[in-house]
């Protein structure tokens, strides 16, 4: 018998459907544990999360580099006393390092530090995995792979990715955006690029892509572009995507996925939370979708004043699929915005979220707060439905949870 939904019980199912929905999370930084050092996980790396130390020197006169030479554990204790003892840690990076350790069942007012930090390196690396991936819900992590860096290399040529709930996402940054360091990476790998980009070094690009694709078995190709990132235009980068990126994914079938707006090392000072963000220019995504209706394309945008126009362009495309609230942007104000946006232009059809997420524990908080967003204008769309006198069950709400929480993703990517 279907459950008929209304008024009185919208918010209670909304609130179960979305605790039980097993998530593809789409893009993260995470490795599997095969990945050993590169899988980063516990309190001294939650407390270091490169947002935390933006907001840290917000605070603190130290000299950067006076800070980058602590150990983490140092680090970690400075952000501590900074971020959580002298001010209210209200900030979302803050308030999330909390929502995991009383997810973990830890005393959060106890605020001993000391104690966080023997319980989490009482476990090991597969027992944080498994337990998180079962508080937080996510069934699926998407990796950044980069088979140019040495480190995660070593472990693709020698035992690989062994865990099924972790695939691959080959990730072009380098190679489109600084080409000719690239190039040497890919002469040291036994592909013969040359300085200029002519037939040869094409064909050895596409042979490069092709066969991590295959070596890892990728589902998607990626790179972030700078907010300044335009197409058509006569560049080397514009050549490497249309003749080299664009064919092998298609002839692979495989999505290419647009990161556009960044602003990389503002403040160099800060290393990896030295990046800001740019307001991007949705005609070279509406260029690429509408000259390649054989690929597809996953877009996601670092500009709030972007999302509109991507939206839009959205509707134009059945070969874009727009996600994520993207960085900058995950805080609860924006993906509220965003994802009402995106429900009122588009219905359910786009991923409303990926967690970004670098440290293991981070899947925790990054999906517990989205859901608590995303649920809210859920029931603010499903009761304007109601109120039209439209009948729904509870077997649609739940279909309608799996298609934004991964079968959107899963459908894009095998069609
Ligand atoms: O380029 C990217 O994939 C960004 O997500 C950067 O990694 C950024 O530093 C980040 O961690 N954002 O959440
Ligand atoms: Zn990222």
């Amino acid at each position: 018998m279907a459950v008929r939904v209304n008024h009185g019980n919208l918010v209670e199912i909304l609130t179960e459907e979305l605790a039980q929905v097993k998530i593809t999370d789409i893009h993260t930084h995470l490795f599997s544990a095969d990945f050993g050092e590169l899988c980063l996980w516990g309190i001294d790396e939650l407390l270091t999360y490169h947002y935390l130390v933006a907001e840290f020197f917000r605070w603190s006169s130290m000299c950067y580099r006076e800070f980058f030479v602590l150990s983490k554990e140092e680090q970690a204790d400075l952000i501590w006393q900074t971020l959580f003892l002298d001010h209210s840690p209200v900030s979302e990076a803050q308030r999330g390092v909390l929502t995991v350790l009383r997810s973990l069942g830890l005393d959060v007012g106890a605020r001993d530090l000391a104690n966080y930090r023997a319980y989490l390196r009482s476990l090991d690396r597969r027992a944080i995995i498994d337990m998180v991936l079962e508080i937080s819900g996510v069934e699926t992590v998407v990796m950044t792979n980069d088979p140019l860096d040495p480190i995660e290399r070593r472990v693709w040529e020698t035992v690989g990715n062994s865990d099924p709930r972790f695939r691959a996402a080959l990730r072009v940054d380098g190679l489109l955006n600084d080409y000719h360091t690239a190039r040497e990476g890919l002469q040291s790998l036994g592909y013969e690029v040359g300085a200029v980009l002519d037939v040869r070094s094409a064909g050895e690009v596409q042979r490069f892509l092709r066969e991590w694709l295959r070596r890892m078995d990728g589902i998607y190709l990626a790179a972030s572009l700078p907010y300044d990132f335009s197409l058509p235009e006569e560049t080397l980068r514009a050549r490497l995507i249309e003749e080299c990126v664009l064919p092998v994914c298609a002839e692979l079938s495989v999505p290419f996925a647009l990161m556009i707006g960044t602003k990389r090392q503002l403040n160099p000072e800060l290393r990896l939370a030295g990046d800001a963000l740019g307001r991007g220019d949705v005609r070279a995504v509406e260029y690429l979708c509408a000259r390649y209706p054989d690929n597809k394309f996953l877009v996601t945008m670092l500009s709030r004043e972007n999302q509109h126009e991507l939206a839009v362009a959205a509707r134009k495309f059945p070969n874009l699929l727009v996600f994520g609230c993207w960085w900058f942007l995950n805080n609860p104000s924006l993906v509220e915005e965003i994802t009402r946006l995106r429900l009122e232009t588009l219905g359910l059809a786009f991923v409303p979220q990926h967690s970004d997420a670098r440290v293991v524990e981070q899947l925790i908080y990054k999906w517990n707060h989205a859901k608590d967003v995303i649920s809210t204008v859920l029931a603010d769309k499903y009761s304007d439905l109601l109120d039209t006198g439209w009948t729904l069950t509870r077997a649609e709400i739940g279909r309608d949870i799996k298609d934004l929480f991964g079968g959107n993703f899963w459908a894009f990517v095998e069609k």
